[in-house]
């Protein structure tokens, strides 16, 4: 049975006031639940975060990671300075980062597996936009994203990884893919997954994200390989948060 898993994605947004008070108030509001819950701050909030969180249920993600260990890489942050402040999750490949910064899926296996390396779970996004799932081309988009971690980290290191679909075309659009078609990918994924290891594709937490909301949020988690999502917008607001959270347990 696999653990639902719920990561807010807060991107680049408020300030370290608002974020102190979102922090604070998820951790007051989660209850003890079956459902993993993660928030992932942008980097200069992580301190406040280990604080907050301390001795809670929440726990702490980043929403990126340098690809290198150390080093003149003005700007990046390391993933075992990401250890440093407890973080248990990062996320790599998320489509803003594809296709704002332009990492390739080469990029993203790098930092898939730097994260790994120092024992930080990756939450690896993949998804198609609008014009690839329009061309009837998505199966092929997904393998290629996930072909590029699945042979340069092995299928081992999955053990340990999430797996976030997010379609292109449904992040922060609030047009959600539908149950279906979100379960119709989620299942792809894991049968690529089980072509290298069975065992492992059917532990593999596979999650949605792409404008779910508390209202959207119990519909797509009730599909068989839907574990759980990976929340931007709502996300910052600490009861839609909390009842998406709900919803996955
Ligand atoms: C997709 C998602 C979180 P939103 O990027 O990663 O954002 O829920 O705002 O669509």
């Amino acid at each position: 049975m696999r653990q639902p898993f719920v990561a807010g994605n807060w991107k680049m947004n408020g300030s370290r006031e608002t974020a102190t008070e979102l922090l604070e108030d998820v951790v007051q509001g989660l209850v003890s639940s079956h459902c993993e819950a993660a928030v992932c701050p942008p980097y200069v909030y992580l301190a406040d975060g280990l604080r907050i969180a301390k001795g809670s249920e929440l726990v702490l993600g980043a929403q990126n990671v340098s690809e290198e260990e150390s080093g003149a890489f003005t700007g990046e942050v390391s993933a075992s300075m990401l250890q440093d402040f407890d973080c248990r999750y990062v996320i790599v490949g998320h489509s803003e980062r594809r296709g704002l910064f332009g990492e390739s899926d080469e990029t993203v296996a790098r930092k898939f597996m730097a994260a790994a390396r120092q024992g930080l779970r990756p939450i690896l996004c993949v998804g198609e936009t609008l014009e690839e799932r329009e061309q009837d081309v998505t199966e092929q988009v997904i393998r290629r994203q996930l072909d590029a971690v699945l042979n340069a980290a092995g299928v081992h290191a999955f053990v340990e990884a999430v797996v976030a679909y997010e379609p292109v075309w449904a992040i922060g659009t609030g047009q959600t893919a539908s149950p279906e078609q979100a379960q119709a990918v989620h299942a792809m994924i894991r049968a690529r997954v089980a072509e290298a290891d069975d065992t492992i594709a059917d532990r593999l937490r596979i999650i949605y994200g792409g404008s779910v909301k508390a209202g959207n949020a119990a519909e797509l988690f009730a599909r068989p390989d839907i574990d759980g999502g990976l929340i931007g917008g709502a996300s910052l607001d600490a009861d839609s948060f909390l009842s998406i959270c709900e919803s996955a347990n």
